[in-house]
């Protein structure tokens, strides 16, 4: 059976790289490789190259050259690359999506939602393109004028997460190619079709353009590629996703360097319901930020502080949803499916340990909890009421798996809920459900939530591009995407001028 459900992935993928115009890469007998499998059947779905340290340390030469040329090149003519790029995407939306859907087993509507994340940002950066400016100040000496520039920054070292194989990269490298940047890409080894599929629909926008070797594609262990890339004094930059623990590897080694590093790590993010709060729409929130993607978002909700009065309502909502969302679990290429499988084996294990752990520590388990018996990395979605009052270990960890914690708080003690909002190391997303504007107004207030998003009458996930995106603490301090986010990916210069034949010198010193 295995065999078969091999042979059909392996099918499926040939032909959604060849619809691309791709070509699968092909192992050779020189190359270490590693089998990328189907999460939703545990089928094989392609045997993928890796790099070895020569040949990534080539590629980074290759990026360091790129970038002689590149940062030369006017901001807006870096812009058409992007736009043909999102053009090609926009072509494409449909194929790529069902190679996220294959490799990672997200649902195909949220993984058609990924590719148009990657399109939104290529249009994104392509008015950036013809819009990023520096200031300009006023000079306290005569006859001067001082402001600043923006410069490209170098090549730009880019980790990516398997839970959102493309999108992230794309918020990456869509602002650093018209920043100047070229871009090493350096993807999960979860998820390297993903990653080889996009740069094949790059590649030919940059070759025509002569930057062929702008975009590198590296896909290679942690031990000794990604540490050597870590290590390297000529990527000014490092971006990278994942976990906390991945991050606490991957800062200090840049530190060590006086690199700069943009992080982008876990979320422990919870959602708060207060008395006046709609409750249709906070539940409806509530259960695609817990549940989809399986609940595999570094933005997904993972906890939920619900006012006493409302608390038995609001859970009877969400009970029925989930009982109902488990009819719903299954093939991620069936748009009735809701919830698709966790990425592999060792995340199902974490569910039900995690499981395990809920109950020894007096959690009831409202609805799910088991994982699914049928091929694949199924598992139920959870609902599970932590004990309010009790310390319960589990609520303060992430698992990057669908189960959600409700606790409530009285009414009048919406302090209680945003000290337990911010009660845990990450600082991502974080959402508020009322419509009290005074609740609201202290949510967003100084005192209030401690994270990177704060939304209000919406859930924690499925954030725009247009917004720059990250969150405080253990997150890791970054911001990508929208906003000023650019401004990481380039060097700023303070320039001043003389237009004078003095040359007064500044806090009014005299040195004559
Ligand atoms: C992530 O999980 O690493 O806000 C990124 C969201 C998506 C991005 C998530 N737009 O949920």
């Amino acid at each position: 059976m295995d065999c078969r459900m091999s042979t059909s992935g392996e099918t499926e993928i040939h032909q959604l790289f060849t619809t691309l115009g791709l070509e699968l890469p092909s192992a050779t007998s020189t190359r270490d490789t590693i089998v990328t499998e189907d999460p939703s059947s545990g089928a094989a779905l392609a045997r993928v190259p890796l790099d070895d340290l020569a040949s990534a340390q080539a590629k980074v030469a290759a990026a360091c050259d790129a970038f002689t040329r590149l940062r030369l090149e006017p901001g807006p003519a870096r812009g058409d690359l992007v736009r043909k790029f999102g053009a090609r995407l926009r072509a494409h939306k449909d194929a790529l999506a069902r190679i996220v859907c294959a490799e990672v087993g997200k649902g195909i509507e949220e993984a058609r939602g990924e590719v148009q994340e990657m399109i939104d940002i290529c249009d994104y950066a392509v008015g950036l393109s013809r819009t990023l400016g520096g200031r300009t100040m006023l000079s306290e000496r005569p006859g001067h004028r001082m402001f600043e520039q923006w410069l490209p920054l170098g090549p730009v070292l880019c980790i990516s997460a398997f839970n959102f194989p493309v999108a992230v990269w794309s918020w990456n490298a869509a602002i650093a190619l018209v920043c100047g940047d070229p871009v090493i890409w350096k993807p999960s080894l979860k998820a390297p079709l993903c990653a080889i599929a996009t740069h094949g629909l790059l590649q030919p926008v940059l070759a025509q353009a002569g930057f062929g070797d702008a975009m590198q594609l590296i896909t290679g262990a942690d031990d000794p590629v990604a540490t050597a890339l870590v290590d390297d004094p000529r990527l000014p930059l490092v971006s990278a996703t994942g976990s906390c623990a991945m991050g606490r590897a991957v800062a200090p080694r840049v530190a060590a360097r006086l690199g700069r590093s943009l992080l982008e790590l876990g979320g422990n993010n919870a959602i708060i319901v207060d008395a006046t709060a709609d409750l249709d729409l906070a539940a409806r929130a509530i259960v695609f930020g817990a549940a989809g993607t399986a609940g595999q978002r570094c933005t997904t909700t993972r906890r939920l502080f619900v006012a006493r009065s409302i608390e038995s309502p609001l859970r009877q909502r969400l009970v029925a949803a989930y009982q109902q969302l488990q009819a719903r679990i299954g093939d991620p290429r069936d748009p009735q499916t809701l919830v698709g499988p966790l990425i592999d084996r060792d995340a199902q294990s974490r569910f039900r340990e995690m499981i395990a752990e809920i109950q020894r520590h007096g959690g009831e388990l409202l609805v799910g909890g088991a994982a699914v018996d049928r091929p694949g990395y199924f598992v139920q979605p959870t609902l599970v009421r932590a004990p309010d009052h009790a310390t319960f270990p589990p609520i303060d960890q992430e698992t990057f798996a669908p189960i959600l914690y409700i606790r409530s708080f009285e009414d009048d003690d919406l302090g209680r809920a945003l000290a337990w909002n911010n009660g845990v190391e990450q600082g991502l997303s974080s959402a508020l459900f009322s419509d009290s504007v005074r609740a609201v107004e202290r949510f967003w207030s100084p005192a209030g939530s401690d994270c990177g998003i704060a939304n209000v009458n919406l859930g924690t996930s499925g954030a725009e591009i247009g917004g720059a995106f990250g969150g405080e603490k253990a997150t890791g301090g970054g911001r990508e995407a929208g906003s000023d986010a650019w401004k990481s990916y380039m060097r700023r210069q303070t320039c001043t001028i003389n237009g004078s034949r003095a040359l007064p010198l500044a806090q009014g010193i005299r040195w004559d």
